[in-house]
């Protein structure tokens, strides 16, 4: 599949995936939907990939859906909206969370609607100084998707979750951070090179471990202290027959600087 409305890459280690639709600010139509799921379907199969680093061309990083591709006229069939959620942008956030690998979400500039929760599908969000963040749903009649009504208020408590929904209001990325939305506000024009810094440092590290981490710091919410327990001592177990804990406890013990290969 030749990509259109994205730009996608994997090269050491990086696979680097860029909404490319500026002019609409990236807002998701059929076909860009279609390209990101065969993208992470190719950084799910490859073996190099070991880190995923998602951001956007242009002056916005994602601005939901396409509205002009919804057809609202007068006399026109009410749409199942329930059909693209099931079809989209669910498929797309499961995607992101159970990728096996950390996924870094840099968010170069205003993030609205669907494209204000994609972010927190992610592990490591930096953002822009000048981005900003709008549940733009309410303002159009919607609900917040793309795992939002379950997310915000895990990430600022059902007060400013409620703000944000119901208000619509555009958080700068600095009061984001502030309220433990995001991970990190990086100035605009270093947020591309702070990213795959980032992304760079990640590929070198024993990645099937983050991954492990990633899988039960994402389970946590859902599991008692118990179960979590459990989890814990699951994954450890699986975490202890990798050869990145082979080779990490070899390098530390021989005082040299460990090779991990991520397996
Ligand atoms: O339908 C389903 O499948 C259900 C799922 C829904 C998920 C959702 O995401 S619903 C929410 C959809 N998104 C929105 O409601 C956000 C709409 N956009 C805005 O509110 C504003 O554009 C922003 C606050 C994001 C940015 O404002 P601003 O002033 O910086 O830019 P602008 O002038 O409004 O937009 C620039 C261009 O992008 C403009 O086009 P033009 O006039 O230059 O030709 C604008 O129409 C276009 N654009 C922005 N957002 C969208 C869009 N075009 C289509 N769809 C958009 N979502």
């Amino acid at each position: 599949m030749s990509f259109q409305h994205i730009l996608f890459s994997i090269e050491d280690g990086i696979a680097l995936l860029s909404l490319n639709r500026p002019e609409q600010l990236n807002s998701f139509n059929t076909a860009m939907h279609q390209e990101v799921r065969e993208a992470l379907k190719q950084v799910r199969q490859s073996e190099q990939a070991r880190v995923l680093l998602l951001t956007g061309e242009g002056r916005g990083f994602c601005a939901g859906q396409d509205l002009s591709d919804r057809n609202v006229a007068p006399g026109a069939e009410r749409p199942d909206l329930g059909l693209s959620i099931e079809q989209f942008y669910n498929p797309l956030i499961r995607s992101l969370r159970d990728l096996p690998m950390p996924v870094i979400c840099a968010v170069n500039g205003v993030a609205a609607g669907a494209g204000a929760n994609i972010p927190l599908a992610c592990d490591l969000v930096l953002a822009a100084r000048s981005a900003s963040f709008i549940q733009a749903f309410c303002r159009i009649g919607l609900i917040p998707d793309s795992g939002g009504t379950w997310l915000l208020p895990r990430l600022v408590g059902m007060a400013r979750a409620k703000a944000l929904a119901m208000l619509g209001e555009r958080l700068s990325a600095e009061q984001a951070e502030q309220w433990g939305l995001i991970h990190r506000v990086v100035d605009d024009a270093e947020l591309r090179d702070e990213a795959l810094r980032l992304a760079r440092h990640l590929a070198a590290q024993p990645t099937y471990g983050l991954a492990l981490i990633k899988r039960s710091l994402n389970a946590s919410f859902d599991n008692s202290f118990d179960q979590q327990l459990t989890l814990e001592r699951d994954l450890q177990r699986l975490a202890g027959r990798s050869d990145d804990y082979r080779e990490g406890v070899s390098a530390f013990m021989e005082k040299r600087t460990p090779v991990f290969k991520g397996c």
